[in-house]
């Protein structure tokens, strides 16, 4: 890895940070490669029941860096790097089974904010704001952009967005259903690290079916759904951490969960 993303294991909780912010953390072809890596150490690494992805310094992430070769020379290829780079990243975010809190700390552009919309819950600082600023050069939404906004937000407002590229700040994001929540700026990384570090305690098995199958449901039929529903309930209630989940309920003491 360079620099230019941070990776701290603690508490059950594996802390990716976006660490570029002399250009508010655009993103550059060796930090893309970087960020997937380290996605993939948070999935791969057993000590790690939860993943929180933020930004250093006053952004979150400006996309992709405009002065990068791999973008600016005659003959770039974005769809490559689209291919490469930007989407595993988004399909990483959407089956790791751990749950990824995502603590948008400033501006989230481009792909900026169509990553940190990859993740299961985004809080952002008050202070933050979205643009999605790709018809401003010529571009389309991507990294996820133009499928994640009009589930979210609905097509009229997800159309808005696109074209206007006008900045959502983090209250609008929040009442659009954009976003779960906003914090005050300098309570940002506190309440989504409590966050993070509550998820690492919970029943990471149904955490990962949760993922799946929200996610199956955009393409699926209710038929389809209520039978996945099915066979992922068949599969969980023999989980230890089920037992564990209803034994503690029924003496009214905290779960341990295992993860089993
Ligand atoms: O290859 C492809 O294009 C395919 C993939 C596309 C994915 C994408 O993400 S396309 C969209 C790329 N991103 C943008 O178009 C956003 C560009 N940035 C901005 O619009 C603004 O910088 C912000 C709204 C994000 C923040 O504005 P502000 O006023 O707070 O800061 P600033 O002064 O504009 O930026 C600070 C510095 O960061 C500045 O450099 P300087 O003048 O101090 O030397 C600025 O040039 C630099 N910077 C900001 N964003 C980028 C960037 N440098 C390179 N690439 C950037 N995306």
């Amino acid at each position: 890895m360079d620099d230019t993303i941070t990776f701290e294991v603690a508490d059950g909780v594996a802390t990716i940070a976006l660490d570029r912010p002399e250009r508010l953390n655009a993103f550059t072809s060796e930090m893309l490669r970087d960020l997937l890596g380290a996605l993939r150490e948070a999935d791969a690494d057993d000590e790690v029941r939860a993943v929180l992805l933020t930004g250093t310094g006053r952004a979150f992430c400006a996309g992709q860096d405009l002065a990068d070769p791999a973008v600016s020379g005659e003959n770039a290829d974005l769809g490559a790097l689209l291919e490469e780079r930007y989407n595993p990243i988004v399909l990483t975010m959407r089956q790791i089974p751990k749950p990824i809190v995502v603590a948008v700390n400033g501006v989230a552009a481009g792909a900026g904010a169509n990553l940190a919309l990859a993740g299961d819950i985004v809080l952002a600082a008050r202070s933050a704001k979205f643009i999605q600023a790709f018809a401003k050069i010529d571009l389309i939404p991507d990294s996820g952009g133009t499928w994640q906004l009009p589930r979210l937000v609905g097509s009229a407002r997800a159309l808005g967005i696109a074209l206007l590229g006008e900045p959502v700040g983090a209250e609008q994001a929040k009442e659009w259903g954009m976003i779960w929540d906003v914090a005050d700026d300098d309570e940002l990384m506190d309440v989504a690290g409590d966050m993070a570090r509550t998820l690492a305690q919970g029943p990471t098995r149904a955490y990962g079916a949760i993922k799946r199958a929200m996610d199956a449901a955009a393409t699926n039929t209710l038929d389809e759904q209520l039978d996945l529903e099915r066979d992922m309930q068949r599969e969980l209630g023999r989980s230890d951490d089920y037992r564990e989940g209803v034994a503690a309920f029924m003496e009214k003491r905290t779960p341990r969960f295992t993860g089993r």
